[in-house]
């Protein structure tokens, strides 16, 4: 499919596409360092919502630049002087932009790199995946700026490292970065080479997976997450009655029965 005349040009991501499915989103305010302004924003939802349904497989989220991405853009917030409902209405899109991304069903890997601070962790922190380089490093500037996260980082942040080292990082501006941030869980990959290289292998491995079951991994475990355990458990029987009957399960079912498909065995 192409994206020819499905989705508007965009003047602050770039977008690239390959046969496979596997898209390229690349964050391209790099004289910014990628802070994250009102129309980036929008750029993200337009393109987060639409890209399930125009056959997106997987989606590498990159950065242009050195710096993934600086957060919210703090002179536009400046310049606007804006009003606390106005401030709540922006903190609400930046919601709908994370939540397409990390509910849309469709794997999303963020290729990090340089800051990955404010509301740049707390995009990043709605993939499903996160791969850093030795540049990245990973921090919550806010409490120093006079500020409070608003784009999910209660949720998703404390989801990954804690409570208590969300807390810390706000309250002395803690920065997290190489081995340390591997082992707290905020990314799942730490590459020594190009992080963007990494996402992208890691994008083709997931890409090879049944759309239908990505869905579910990518949209289902996070509902569920959201459920009591007792409607969790309800709720994953329902869609692995859906999943695990599809037809291409079948096959690969039928593969494994045969012996032709591959069996699981241990890192070498
Ligand atoms: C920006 C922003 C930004 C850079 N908003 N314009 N986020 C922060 O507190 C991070 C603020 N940024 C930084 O600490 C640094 O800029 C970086 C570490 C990311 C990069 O440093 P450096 O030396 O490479 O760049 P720089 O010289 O600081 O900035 C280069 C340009 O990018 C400059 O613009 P110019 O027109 O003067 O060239 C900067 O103004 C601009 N820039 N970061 C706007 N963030 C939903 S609530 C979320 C709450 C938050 O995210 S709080 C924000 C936290």
């Amino acid at each position: 499919m192409t994206l020819a005349g499905q989705l508007p040009d965009f003047q602050n991501i770039d977008l690239t596409q390959d046969e496979d499915g596997i898209w390229v989103v690349t964050l391209n305010r790099p004289q910014k360092r990628n802070a994250l302004n009102e129309a980036t924003i929008e750029e993200l939802i337009e393109l987060f919502s639409k890209a399930p349904r125009l056959g997106a497989r997987a989606i590498v989220l990159a950065a242009a630049g050195d710096h993934f991405c600086a957060g919210l853009d703090l002179v536009e917030h400046h310049d606007n002087d804006r009003a606390p409902e106005e401030f709540m209405h922006i903190c609400l899109r930046w919601h709908e932009a994370f939540n397409k991304m990390e509910y849309g069903g469709v794997p999303v890997i963020a290729a990090l790199k340089g800051a990955v601070v404010g509301g740049g962790l707390e995009l990043a922190s709605a993939a499903h995946i996160r791969v850093a380089d030795s540049t990245t490093y990973f921090a919550l500037p806010e409490g120093q700026r006079g500020l409070f996260t608003g784009g999910g980082a209660t949720i998703r942040v404390a989801d990954l490292v804690g409570k208590a080292r969300m807390i810390d990082m706000m309250l002395t501006g803690r920065v997290y970065q190489g081995q340390e941030a591997l082992d707290i869980g905020m990314m799942q990959y730490l590459e020594s080479g190009s992080s963007l290289d990494k996402a992208m292998e890691l994008a083709r491995q997931a890409a090879a997976n049944l759309p239908l079951t990505n869905f579910a991994i990518c949209s289902a475990i996070s509902h569920l997450q959201n459920m009591s355990a007792m409607d969790a458990a309800y709720a994953e029987a329902v869609v692995a009655g859906v999943v695990n009957t599809q037809k291409g399960a079948r096959e690969r079912l039928d593969a494994f029965a045969k012996k032709t498909a591959a069996r699981v065995r241990p890192n070498s």
